[in-house]
């Protein structure tokens, strides 16, 4: 069993209900089971600016996936979901994004594949909700933990808690 964060982010629609949901469904599926979640928090736009304002949350989940397996898995929560990758820009809105940040301790670099999360340590929407879980997690790549990441972000965007969280 491996222990993984996912990072997941809505901008469009019911933003609540669409984490909700995708919580539900990992939590539903046998090959995940969810360990703990951070809070959830409302964040201003990371990239491209020009859109709406997401909800994250970074769940904790053990799973007897393999990391090309959870992919597939995330993308069919996605689909499942509503997303349309057809119309997307880059950064740009969505319905529901799951991004693997950390799989175990695991460095993978695949045309497919890229673990830890590339641009993770710059974004202050998944290094909040990841210092409520693992402070003290030491990057694999850059051997800096989680707390030092956070210090060290030159840009932060605002993340805001939110009121509510979705049930596990
Ligand atoms: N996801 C993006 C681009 N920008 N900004 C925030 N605040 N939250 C996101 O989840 C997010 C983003 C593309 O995956
Ligand atoms: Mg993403
Ligand atoms: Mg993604």
């Amino acid at each position: 069993m491996a222990v993984v964060y996912l990072c997941l982010g809505s901008n469009m629609g019911d933003r609540f209900n669409v984490i909700q949901s995708a919580v539900n469904l990992f939590s539903l599926s046998d090959s995940t089971n969810i360990i703990r979640t951070s809070a959830l928090y409302e964040t201003e736009p990371w990239g491209y600016k020009n859109q709406n304002w997401f909800l994250n949350i970074i769940i904790e989940i053990k799973t007897s996936l393999s990391p090309e397996e959870l992919l597939g898995k995330c993308q069919e929560i996605e689909n499942l979901l509503g997303r349309d990758r057809t119309h997307e820009v880059r950064w740009g809105e969505r319905a529901i994004d799951i991004d693997i940040i950390f799989y175990d301790k695991q460095i993978i670099n695949t045309e497919k594949l890229t673990i830890p999360h590339k641009h993770m340590h710059k974004r202050a929407f998944v290094l909040v909700p990841l210092l409520e879980l693992i402070p003290d997690f030491v990057h694999p790549v850059s051997g800096k933990s989680v707390s030092a990441l956070y210090d060290e972000l030159e840009e932060v965007e605002d993340v805001f808690l939110y009121g509510t969280r979705p049930h596990v």
